[in-house]
């Protein structure tokens, strides 16, 4: 019997590095190099030492804010925590998210809590991106990829006579914002057992652009304590992570809300076994978040609690069997449960808002169950095939709405949406069928191709297909695009389906040591996105946005990807020297009329030089943006104008001791954000007048972090 090596990615132990990173078709995260090495279509992440290259936290509270460097991935701004990454101009819920193993839900109408924001970047170890063309063992009821988050990996003492005894404690401030981070780790461990803490703060002000204007509600304050529990024996291994987070507030620019408290509790267990039949890995968690809109600060003042109670727990079971020397099969069965209630509590003495509680999401259930199969076989030294297939049964449903006052002539249209809503069967079922199926073929030793086809799809979730008040004002709080136009859902939402083909093609040098290069062209038809049909608009109140209704349309999203990086220079004075560099074109289209997709990033690419002399290491990193011309007219999507920004980088370690030091945006430039939506809370906070800007990024911030390991 073959044996094969426990690989659970969960018990990899890796750090993120992010620098600039290759893309790859099926995208096995090179968000730390050595990751790039992986045999694809393998889903096996190796351990990967940490260089202490550039730390996770220096930067950015906001985990999301990690895979920025990624080709691939785009960030539609929010709060300062809660940024919405988006894959290939696919975004938030079309991408599965884990964080250590566990399926989390927006639980709120303007996503203000996505997957991403439940955990620290000072708590992340690893970050896997599959792009596109994804493995069905990476998961269903999503479009365009997958993003698993984990934990540093638990650690365990190396024989019986030892204990292990680890602890770490960082700090990061960041000029812009007057932010910071600050968190502490502490385990003990010997050979079978580990116990750990972190716990840690990451706060901010809001943040100032390059006028030196202050931007409005970008404030946001982060509290967490995560605790963990390893078994380890010969062939097996077990984790518990438990995790309480508390986000006191945190203010969304682009948004008419914002957060007055987030609050969640997590549970988490994976077990891994190995067997001589081959490897068992299988997880549960659950999820509880109470989650509170409202206002909190001068930089957007009003009075409107929304309250939002959310639940996501499941588990996932997987099998991988090598059935001979060249096939290996994965099967897997997983389940998710999400319940929803969004409720909206009367504001006293308030002529609109009262006496009742409004009810936007009663009761709201999605029930995930998805079984999978697929085959890894190496064919021949040059060719290497995945093929898999995999079923999804979604079954949604949701209770009975009503507005804030039943007699209120001035509610009129909610109260017929709610009636019409009520009267209705509003229980949904959808059943999906996704394919996968890629090659890899090593041409010679400096060139590889990998190409394939997926069939992927994404039922809508609780607010597309439940969301039903017509009023301007219920309208204007439901929607997660930073554009503050009025939403509302539709019951009869069909799922989407993307066909997607894309093609991998990589030259490197024989030895995969000085250059490398790769481009990679992708092509998704997606039947039935789920886009909008303006339906009205809002009066003077809400400030005359569009109403917008969630509708299937037929939708293409095709681009380029191309990265390349080369040795520059090793010698003894200047240490090593390397050039990474990567662009990226999409281009989304309403197949209908031709329309601009939503959210779509215009042309970008980073170059960096990176030197590792030492213990130095320093870079100097240049963004470049082209100018979006190409917006979404239906929903007044602001154009913005191209530019470039510098950063530069430093660490210098120490004994135990890193130093980490930052200057993004170097010359303090001026630039509003592609995928930032409005500046609504400076516009409202000026009185509202006017046209809505666009939002703009930060302007330059110094950055200093000091790490100790102990
Ligand atoms: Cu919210």
């Amino acid at each position: 019997m073959q044996q094969f090596k426990l690989k659970r990615r969960s018990i990899s132990s890796s750090i993120l590095i992010p620098g600039i990173l290759a893309p790859t078709l099926l995208g096995v995260v090179p968000i730390s190099f050595a990751a790039e090495n992986l045999e694809l279509p393998s889903v096996e992440v190796r351990a990967v030492k940490p260089n202490g290259y550039s730390m996770p936290a220096l930067n950015s509270a906001d985990t999301a804010d990690l895979l920025a460097k990624h080709p691939s991935v785009d960030l539609n701004q929010a709060g300062g925590l809660s940024a919405l990454p988006s894959i290939r101009g696919l975004n938030d819920d079309r991408i599965k998210f884990t964080v250590d193993g566990a399926d989390v839900t927006s639980a709120c109408g303007n996503h203000m809590n996505p997957a991403l924001s439940y955990i620290s970047p000072s708590n992340v170890g690893n970050i896997e991106v599959f792009a596109g063309i994804t493995p069905v063992s990476m998961g269903g009821d999503s479009i365009a990829g997958t993003i698993n988050v984990t934990s540093p990996a638990i650690s365990f003492a190396q024989d019986a006579e030892h204990l292990l005894i680890e602890g770490s404690a960082s700090t990061f401030f960041r000029s812009i914002n007057n932010g910071l981070s600050a968190d502490i780790k502490a385990s003990a461990a010997n050979q079978n057992l580990s116990i750990g803490f972190s716990g840690g703060v990451d706060r901010a002000q809001s943040y100032y652009d390059g006028h030196g204007n202050k931007v409005n509600s970008t404030q946001f304050d982060r509290r967490y304590q995560n605790l963990t529990l390893g078994l380890k024996g010969d062939a097996q291994q077990f984790t518990l992570r438990i995790k309480h987070q508390d986000i006191l507030y945190q203010g969304y620019p682009n948004q008419r809300m914002d957060m007055v408290g987030n609050s969640s509790d997590t549970v988490n267990a994976d077990y891994a076994q190995q067997f001589n039949w081959g490897q068992l890995d299988a997880s549960i968690f659950w999820q509880q978040v109470k989650h509170e809109m409202g206002f909190f600060s001068a930089e957007k003042p009003g009075t409107m609690p929304m309250l939002t109670d959310g639940k996501d727990y499941g588990y996932s079971l997987k099998f991988d069997v090598p059935v001979s020397q060249a096939h290996l099969l994965r099967l897997g069965n997983d389940y998710h449960r999400q319940t929803l209630d969004d409720y909206w509590p009367p504001v006293p003495m308030s002529m609109m808002m009262g006496p009742n509680t409004f009810k936007n999401i009663n009761n709201g259930k999605r029930d995930r169950f998805g079984v999978f199969a697929e085959l890894e076989s190496k064919w021949t030294p040059k060719w290497t095939t995945l093929f898999g297939i995999r079923d999804d049964y979604l079954k949604m449903n949701a209770g009975n709405v009503q507005s804030y006052d039943v007699t209120s002539m001035m509610q009129a249209s909610d109260n017929m949406a709610a009636n019409a809503f009520n009267a209705r069967d509003r229980s949904k079922s959808d059943n999906h069928v996704d394919l996968t199926a890629t090659a890899k073929y090593e041409a010679s030793n400096t060139n590889n191709i990998e190409f394939g086809y997926a069939r992927k799809t994404r039922s809508p979730n609780l607010y597309e297909r439940y969301t039903w008040g017509r009023g301007d004002m219920a309208m204007a709080m439901i929607g997660w695009f930073g554009d503050v136009n009025g939403y509302v859902g539709d019951i009869n939402l069909k799922p989407e389906i993307a066909n997607t083909v894309s093609a991998t093609f990589d030259w490197h040098d024989a030895a995969k040591q000085d250059w490398k290069f790769t481009v990679t062209p992708y092509y998704s038809y997606i039947q039935d996105y789920i886009g909008v049909n303006r339906i009205g608009t809002s009066g003077m109140m809400m400030g005359s946005r569009p109403l917008l209704q969630f509708s299937n349309q037929d939708a293409k999203i095709y681009g380029l990807e191309a990265t390349a990086k080369a040795a520059l220079w090793n010698n003894s004075d200047f240490g090593q020297g390397l050039i990474k560099a990567n662009m990226s074109y999409t281009r989304g289209e309403r197949e209908s009329n031709g329309d601009n997709l939503y959210h779509i990033m215009p042309l970008n690419a980073r170059i960096a030089v990176e030197q590792t002399k030492g213990a130095w290491k320093n870079a100097v990193e240049v963004e470049l943006v082209s100018n979006k011309s190409r917006v979404d007219s239906v929903r007044l999507e602001p154009k913005t104008a191209g530019y470039g920004l510098l950063n530069l980088r430093s660490s210098y370690q120490f004994k135990h001791a890193r130093l980490d030091v930052a200057a993004n945006n170097l010359f303090d430039k001026y630039y509003q954000l592609p995928l930032g939506g409005v500046d609504y809370a400076t516009w409202s906070a000026a009185g509202g007048m006017g046209a809505l800007g666009a939002l703009p990024g930060m302007g330059r911030s110094i950055n200093v972090g000091l790490t100790v390991n102990y």
